[in-house]
């Protein structure tokens, strides 16, 4: 092996040699691929139950100081974002509603939050007229910058204050704000579970559910 890396660095260089020793590498068989995806899903669940605390200490819809440590029993569904989005929140908490609607007794469970990343301009009064015309058991989650920037860490979720169009400005009230939109399911013991994305459709995301909380 080595005389042949050894002469193949001397004719071609080494960019030869190190697909040659590339290739000295027996492919893995299927069943050694197999096992690999597993615990590369098996990691990663891993890696997300680690990162994602969900831990969170913001105020409810009805002003009431609230902590993740409140919703054990319940299967939390977190969603952050704005009232003022034009499009992803409104879609994720339609989405969210017929998620429930779907899920039909199951929905008992299941306790849907949305976490305003604007605190500033979702106050809880806001807040409560906006998750009311989506669904009856939507909580609505704000409190002060601090708190909000603490939620979003622990969940790792995104958001940065953003023109409302290309090229206007950021002012005190005419802004958007561009977040991630990821929708997570935590379990009953407040650990995280899954994290849907927003091409999931309602029955996926119902199936998916029902099949974590029967496990
Ligand atoms: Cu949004």
């Amino acid at each position: 092996m080595w005389l042949l890396v050894a002469t193949a660095v001397a004719v071609v260089g080494a960019q030869f040699t190190i697909r040659m020793m590339d290739d000295a590498n027996a492919p893995p068989t299927a069943e050694e691929q197999a096992l690999t995806a597993e615990e590369q899903a098996l990691t990663a669940q891993q890696v997300a139950r680690d990162i994602v605390t969900g831990e969170f200490s913001l105020i409810d819809h009805h002003g009431n100081a609230v902590t993740d440590e409140d919703f054990r029993g319940s299967w939390p569904l977190i969603f952050f974002g704005y009232t003022y989005c034009p499009d992803v929140c409104p879609t994720t908490l339609g989405v969210v509603s017929l998620v429930m609607d779907e899920l039909g007794e199951d929905a008992a469970k299941v306790q849907p939050l949305f976490i305003t990343v604007d605190p500033q301009r979702d106050t809880p009064e806001v807040m409560a007229d906006y998750v009311a015309a989506f669904h009856p058991k939507i909580i609505g989650l704000s409190g002060s910058l601090e708190q909000v920037a603490a939620a979003a860490q622990s969940h790792r979720a995104y958001y940065v204050k953003a023109p409302v169009e290309e090229g206007a400005e950021i002012s005190e009230t005419e802004y958007a704000m561009d977040h991630s939109a990821y929708l997570y399911l935590m379990d009953a013991q407040g650990v995280y579970a899954h994290v849907f994305s927003p091409t999931d459709t309602v029955e996926e995301i119902a199936a998916e559910i029902r099949e974590f909380m029967n496990k």
